[in-house]
């Protein structure tokens, strides 16, 4: 993504902006502390970036900015189910238009929050009504909080993911931690299996941690930082490379892109979130480096 490409629409303050990218608006902030990109298509982070840091969030370099796709990259909200529990694929939230609700900013950083509520669209995929807020707080960490409300007269479930693309130097050269050891593995057909504390990667790596820790660490020795996620609200983590032959099949991935990326996602998996009338629930997470 070229952000030279971005044109302004709206500067809203100091540090946040409207722009417009191939049809897509995007809330540009740009602050002292931190740079980052939230795109109202998908109520969907972008880019995220911590004044000396390098960028700690991927973003595909083919992503398509199609309104009725998925960017490849970022922090896609998988909502209100994860991955093919029903169609579409991670629910309609991340191709959903969000509404920006507010901004604020100091000297410590920006937060921005979007809104998301059951329309025509919604409800022919999923019958229920329903208020979801996403706040964006940024400095130099950035904390993502996904809050659903029923705003029904029955009670309904749900579950998701915010699904984040991490920036690393080179998968082969990367480790997890804090992701426990039992995990389903969707390459298997989501079989049982027990892996070790450490995970390394060699292949195509798709696992639903049943049982991961309050922080999960990637340490990236190339780029000399650990990325810490820790996440809140959850109830699996799901860990994410889809390797060479399947990145080659993504017309929105680059041929060797797999190897600068990996996805630590806070999931809602099974059992999913019952939320009765006035209820609410919030998924979160917070993503800081160490050195
Ligand atoms: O979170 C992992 C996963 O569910 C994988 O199975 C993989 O398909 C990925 O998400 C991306 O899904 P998408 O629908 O965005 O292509």
């Amino acid at each position: 993504m070229d952000l030279r490409q971005l044109s302004t629409i709206n500067a809203l303050s100091d540090a946040v902006t409207v722009c417009e990218y191939q049809g897509v608006k995007i809330i540009r902030i740009i602050h002292p502390m931190v740079e980052a990109g939230i795109s109202l298509h998908g109520g969907h982070l972008l880019w995220f970036k911590p004044e000396g840091e390098k960028e700690v969030i991927w973003l595909s370099e083919n992503a398509e900015f199609d309104l009725k796709k998925a960017v490849r990259g970022g922090i896609p909200v998988c909502w209100p189910w994860f991955g093919k529990a029903a169609a579409p694929s991670h629910g309609f939230a991340r191709t959903s238009e969000w509404s920006l609700s507010q901004h604020r900013e100091n000297e410590n950083g920006v937060i921005v929050s979007l809104t998301l509520e059951d329309n025509q669209e919604t409800r022919d995929i999923w019958p229920h009504k329903f208020h979801n807020q996403i706040t964006f707080e940024m400095n130099a960490e950035l904390k993502v909080s996904l809050t659903s409300t029923n705003t029904d007269t029955q009670p309904w479930s749900y579950g998701g993911a915010l699904h984040t693309y991490f920036n690393i130097a080179n998968i082969n050269n990367i480790s997890i931690t804090g992701m426990g050891r039992e995990y389903l593995d969707s390459t298997q057909a989501g079989k049982e299996c027990q892996g070790s504390d450490v995970l390394t990667f060699n292949a195509e790596t798709d696992r639903v941690y049943t049982h991961p820790q309050s922080m999960i660490l990637i340490e990236d020795q190339s780029n000399q930082r650990t990325i810490t996620v820790a996440n809140d609200g959850d109830n699996a983590a799901v860990i994410w490379n889809p390797w060479q032959q399947l990145s080659i099949s993504m017309g929105d991935m680059a041929n060797n892109s797999f190897e600068t990326m990996v996805c630590v996602e806070s999931t809602i998996h099974t059992p999913t979130i019952e939320l009765q009338p006035g209820q609410a629930h919030t998924l979160s997470t917070r993503i800081a480096i160490q050195h």
